[in-house]
């Protein structure tokens, strides 16, 4: 059996990291509250009342800290494991039948009025679907493209849509110089990993189930769409299948983005008419909360943040980078390297200002004694360590990501040439390189006498709660 989004239910029920709420939600009015708070486990919704006969799950996982269980890795394997994984892509593999075609509806039973979709911040223009990863294709090739988008709730068969411009965008720019429909399916609820895929940026013709199944170790299991020429997983929850018609634009938005702002991205952007859904007999509906600490951005942070890394590492040939986090609001990376020469660690940013992905503006390097996972690491290190006319570098003029709300818009969402324009930054906040062993012998931490053998645990009067704040040790 496929791993699937109830065998991640059940891997963090195992590992404490999950609370089934048994008291009624609504979801329109209730549901993103509770979700934004569930910063450290994942929340299964069981009784909805108004929804018969549907759960719904969220905040699986909420927070960059849990996703390591995801991967069975500790944090700061994590990004390194997943660059591992996807050095080489997986295999996907058509099947007669799965789960997610238990259930057929076509025509008036299309109605996702019926689904617990909720509304997620108070000035979102209603509920929108939030997790819902969208199958198209490039219609000369017919490679395959996975690509998550936001889904306002239009009516019982109708949604719009945010189609920021990247791959799916382009494919659909061929069906609309072609004045034809582009057909979708949109699946909702599955294993974390298709999340993660869907938010991957590779090569425009990767198909992103394969990069799924080399993230899962296991084959992806497809079945055929039932009304469009399309390819879904066997063991997703959910599918709508439909298609975008060609020119049509409607107001659309807003939406509690990535930043955590609203009003990026809305204004008039095109549909999708649902054709028919296909789900399970007791399907489990996906609520994505979006923002910047809570789950949506759990799933940029983590492959984006590998993306880097890969690049990173390729830079000058073999560059010692270690480690990669993308920091809160999406738009600054911080990298953990060993510079071997003076300046590297500043070519080293530059690609990461330049990579598949357009969000990072700022991109900060430290070096491998800083914990990247503690922001109050990184700040000690740019104290510390920069010197600010040296080692910060502007750079004007910059296409920066058109949803980064900081510099001027040019043209508007859901047409050709939407960007935006601003600066972006480097800050080089690392030691001095491997190759001047007495220069960066002064920029040796300082670590407590006895630190090797002495632990405070063990001096603590019995009973004691264990320690809330564990120091962590620098690495040299
Ligand atoms: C939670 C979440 C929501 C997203 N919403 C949208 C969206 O509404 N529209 C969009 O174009 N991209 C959205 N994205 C970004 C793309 O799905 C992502 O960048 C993906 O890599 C694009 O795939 P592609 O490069 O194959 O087009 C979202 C990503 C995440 C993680
Ligand atoms: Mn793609």
């Amino acid at each position: 059996m496929a791993q699937d989004m109830r065998s991640w239910i059940d891997q963090l029920e195992k590992a404490g990291l999950l609370a089934r709420i048994t008291k009624p939600v609504d979801p329109r009015t209730q549901m993103g509250a509770l979700l934004w708070q569930a910063r450290d486990r994942g929340l299964l919704f069981e009784n909805l009342p108004g929804y018969p006969g549907w759960r719904c799950l969220g905040q699986a996982p909420g927070d960059v800290a849990l996703a390591p269980v995801a991967f069975g890795v500790e944090r700061d394997q994590m990004i390194p494991e997943f660059v591992r994984r996807t050095e080489t892509l997986g295999k996907t593999r058509l099947v007669e039948t799965g789960p997610v075609q238990q259930k057929v509806l076509l025509g008036d039973d299309v109605d996702i009025t019926k689904m617990p979709i909720h509304q997620a911040g108070i000035r979102d223009g209603g509920p929108f679907i939030g997790s819902g990863l969208m199958v198209t294709k490039n219609p000369e090739t017919g490679r395959r493209n996975l690509s998550f988008h936001r889904l306002q709730m239009k009516g019982p068969n109708k949604t719009g849509i945010l189609l920021y411009p990247r791959h799916a965008w382009a494919n659909y720019q061929m069906y609309e110089a072609q004045d034809k429909p582009m057909p979708v399916a949109i699946m909702i609820g599955h294993h974390p990993m298709y999340y993660f895929a869907a938010a991957t940026t590779m090569q425009y013709g990767v198909d992103e189930f394969e990069v799924a199944s080399a993230l899962l170790k296991e084959d992806v299991e497809l079945v055929k769409c039932r009304t469009v020429d399309l390819e879904v997983p066997a063991w997703a929850e959910i599918v709508l299948e439909g298609e975008i018609p060609p020119k049509i634009r409607e107001d659309e938005g807003p939406f509690s983005e990535f930043q955590d702002y609203y009003l990026t991205g809305s204004g008039q952007n095109p549909i999708v008419n649902i054709k028919a859904i296909t789900m399970r007999n007791d399907a489990i509906f996906k609520n994505v909360q979006n923002g910047t600490e809570v789950e949506g951005c759990v799933y940029h942070k983590v492959p984006m943040s590998a993306q880097i890394l890969r690049r990173a590492r390729s830079v000058g040939g073999l560059a010692d980078v270690r480690n990669v986090l993308v920091m809160p609001g999406i738009f600054g990376v911080v990298v953990q390297m060993k510079p071997r020469y003076y300046g590297e660690a500043k070519n080293v940013l530059m690609s990461v200002l330049s990579s598949e992905y357009q969000h990072p503006k700022i991109a900060i390097a430290v070096d491998v004694d800083v914990d990247i996972f503690n922001y109050a690491e990184v700040l000690w290190s740019i104290n510390t360590r920069v010197n600010p006319s040296e080692d910060i570098v502007t750079i004007p003029g910059a296409k920066i990501h058109a949803m980064d709300p900081s510099c001027p818009e040019f043209g508007h969402p859901g047409a050709p040439g939407w960007h935006r324009i601003g600066g972006k930054m480097i800050i080089d906040a690392t030691k001095p390189p491997d190759c001047d062993p007495q220069k960066r012998k002064e920029f040796e931490r300082l670590k407590p006498v006895g630190w090797e053998t002495v632990n405070l645990e063990d001096f603590l009067p019995a009973g004691s709660p264990p320690l809330r704040i564990k120091p962590k040790i620098p690495m040299d």
